[in-house]
C-alpha cells in the first residue's frame, strides 16, 4: 500500500508563480538587441570595444560584458565577434524562467485497489507539543497520521499514528548557545522579494550607506537609483514586494530576528534582490547576473538560491525577435538551451571571491527526477529535503551533485503582512519544498562566517558537509546523503 501525504496544517501557501521578468528596454529596443560577451581577459574588454568600434558595457566584469547590436545589422557583427581572439563566446540575452522552486506536492492520489476506501498519511501538529519550529528543535511534535477514507460516506478513521523524532532537526538550541552571528555578514537572497517591514525581519535587512533615500539621485553611481534596500532587476526599480509568499519565509529561515521566531543566524542582515516581474515582465540572462554582481558589490558572503533556471521556449523567444532576419533566427536556434557552462564560470568565479552560493535541489524526485540548475552546479552547496523521521524526503530531487539534507517539510517561517493572518493571529506560516532547506544551510554558512571572519568559501562547504559534522539519514536506495547539523559545524569548523 503506497501512502499519499497530505496535510490539515500546512494552509495558505500559494507560491509556484513566475518570478520570471526583466526589464525589456534592458534587452534592446525593437531594433536592436542585447548580446552577452564572454571575454577571455580582464584587459579583452577594452581592445574588443577599439577593434570592433563597438561599446561593451559592464555585466559580470571582467567576465562579462553587454552589447547592443541593431537587428538589422546584427549576424554580421556577431560573426566579427565570434572571430575575436579575445572572444571566449558570444549569446545572445534571451528570456529565461527564472522561478521559486515550486511548492511541494502535498497530496498524491493513493494506490489502491479498494474501490470504497482510501488510505493517505496525514501531517498533523501533536497538540500535547504545539512547539512550531520542528526543523529547530524537534521534540517529537509532529505527527504522521494514517487514516482512512470511505469514499461513500465521506467518513473517516485514523488506523495508525506516527510521532516525529526527538532530535531529528538541525540543533539550532545548541547551536545558538555559541552564537547568533554578526550584522558584518550579509546574505543575499535572490528570491520573489522579500517584505522588509514583517517584525521578524525588518532589523536585519541591509542598508546600502552610500545610497540617501528617496531622494530620486543614484548617490553611490551603481547605475540604481535609490538602492536602499536591495533590487528588483526584473522591474529595475526597488519594488521588493514578495507576492509569492516564497521570499520572505527564505529571508526568515536564515536571520528572522523576531518575539517568537529566531531564524539560524538571527544577528545576520539579509539583502533582498528580486527577479520577480509581477506578471509585466520577464527576466533574461543578463538580469541574472546582474543579481549576482549586486550582491557581489555590495559585498556579500553568501548568496542564497531557492530557484530553477530554464530557457524559455524558443518560440517565446522569437517573438521578442520580430524584425531579426532569418538566417540569424536559425543561428540563434541552434544555442536555444542553456548555457549551463557560461553560468558555471560565474559560479566558479564567485566561489573563488569566498561567496558561499547555496541552492535548493528542487523538488522533482517524485516526477522522475530531472537535473535541476543550478542546483546541479559543482560551484554551489546544493540541499535536499530531510523528514522529521530521518528520511530523504520523498520528493527532494538528488544526484551526485547533491551536497547535504536539511528539513523541509512543515517549516514555520514568516510570510508576508499583506497576506492573510494564521489561526494564531500573526503572519507566518508552514513552509514545505526544498526551497525551505536551501535558506538553513545558508544560514548555517553565515554563523560559521560570523564565528570565523577568515573561512573560506571551501572550509565552509567542507564544515557543512563533513561527515563529523553531518547527522546519517535514511535515503531509500538513493545514495548516501547527510544531514545538516548547526551546532557541529560551529563547535568543529575545518579551517585548513
Ligand atoms: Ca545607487
Ligand atoms: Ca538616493
Amino acid at each position: 500500500m503506497k501512502k499519499g501525504v497530505i496535510s490539515v496544517v500546512l494552509v495558505g501557501i500559494v507560491f509556484c508563480m513566475l518570478l520570471g521578468s526583466a526589464i525589456a528596454k534592458d534587452r534592446g529596443t525593437q531594433d536592436s538587441q542585447y548580446y552577452i560577451v564572454h571575454v577571455r581577459s580582464a584587459r579583452a574588454a577594452l581592445q574588443i570595444s577599439k577593434d570592433l568600434h563597438i561599446e561593451l558595457e559592464n555585466l559580470f566584469p571582467p567576465l562579462l560584458y553587454k552589447v547592443k547590436i541593431a537587428k538589422t545589422s546584427h549576424l554580421k557583427i556577431i560573426q566579427k565577434l565570434e572571430q575575436h581572439p579575445l572572444v571566449e563566446r558570444i549569446i545572445q540575452d534571451v528570456p529565461i524562467d527564472i522561478q521559486p522552486i515550486e511548492e511541494a506536492p502535498l497530496a498524491t492520489v493513493p494506490e489502491t485497489t479498494d474501490e470504497d476506501k482510501e488510505t493517505y498519511e496525514v501531517l498533523a501538529l501533536s497538540l500535547d507539543k504545539p512547539n512550531l519550529t520542528w526543523w529547530q528543535n524537534n521534540e517529537g511534535q509532529l505527527m504522521y497520521n494514517f487514516i482512512e477514507i470511505n469514499r461513500k460516506s465521506g467518513k473517516h478513521k485514523v488506523l495508525d499514528s506516527l510521532s516525529s523524532i526527538s532530535g531529528v532537526d538541525i540543533r539550532l538550541r545548541e547551536a545558538h548557545a555559541l552564537g547568533k552571528g554578526t550584522p558584518e555578514v550579509t546574505v543575499a537572497v535572490i528570491d520573489s522579494g522579500v517584505d522588509i517591514t514583517h517584525p521578524a525581519l525588518q532589523n536585519n535587512i541591509y542598508k546600502n550607506a552610500g545610497e540617501i533615500e528617496n531622494n530620486g539621485v543614484d548617490d553611490d553611481k551603481n547605475g540604481l537609483v535609490d538602492d536602499i534596500h536591495g533590487w528588483n532587476f526584473a522591474l529595475n526599480s526597488m519594488d521588493l514586494i514578495d507576492r509569492s509568499n516564497h521570499g520572505t519565509a527564505i529571508a526568515g529561515i536564515i536571520a528572522g530576528n523576531g518575539q517568537d521566531f529566531q531564524g539560524v543566524c538571527p544577528q545576520c542582515v539579509i539583502l533582498p534582490i528580486s527577479t520577480d516581474g509581477n506578471h509585466e515582465k520577464q527576466s533574461s540572462i543578463s538580469h541574472f547576473f546582474d543579481a549576482l554582481q549586486y550582491a557581489r558589490t555590495q559585498k556579500v558572503r553568501i548568496i542564497n538560491l531557492s530557484l530553477v533556471i530554464k530557457t524559455s521556449e524558443f518560440e517565446d523567444v522569437k517573438k521578442t525577435l520580430e524584425g531579426v532576419p532569418e538566417d540569424a533566427l536559425n543561428h540563434l536556434k541552434e544555442r536555444e538551451k542553456l548555457d549551463q557552462k557560461l553560468f558555471d564560470i560565474v559560479f566558479q568565479v564567485i566561489k573563488n571571491e569566498n561567496i558561499i552560493v547555496v541552492a535548493g535541489a528542487g523538488n522533482e524526485g517524485d516526477r522522475g527526477n530531472p537535473i535541476i540548475y543550478p542546483a546541479s552546479s559543482p560551484y554551489v552547496i546544493s540541499v535536499g529535503g530531510m523528514t522529521p523521521l530521518r528520511s530523504m524526503i520523498q520528493f527532494s530531487s538528488w544526484g551526485e551533485w547533491l551536497d547535504i539534507l536539511a528539513p523541509s517539510i512543515a517549516i514555520w517561517a514568516p510570510q508576508p503582512l499583506a497576506s492573510e493572518k494564521n489561526t494564531f493571529g500573526n503572519h507566518f506560516n508552514y513552509f514545505t519544498g526544498t526551497s525551505f532547506a536551501a535558506p538553513m544551510v545558508a544560514g548555517a554558512a553565515a554563523l560559521l562566517m560570523s564565528q570565523n571572519p577568515g573561512i573560506t568559501a571551501d572550509q565552509v562547504q567542507k564544515t557543512l558537509t563533513a561527515e563529523t559534522n553531518t547527522e546519517e539519514i535514511e535515503t531509500f536506495g538513493r545514495g548516501r546523503f547527510r544531514s545538516l547539523n548547526v551546532f557541529k559545524s560551529l563547535k568543529n569548523p575545518i579551517l585548513n
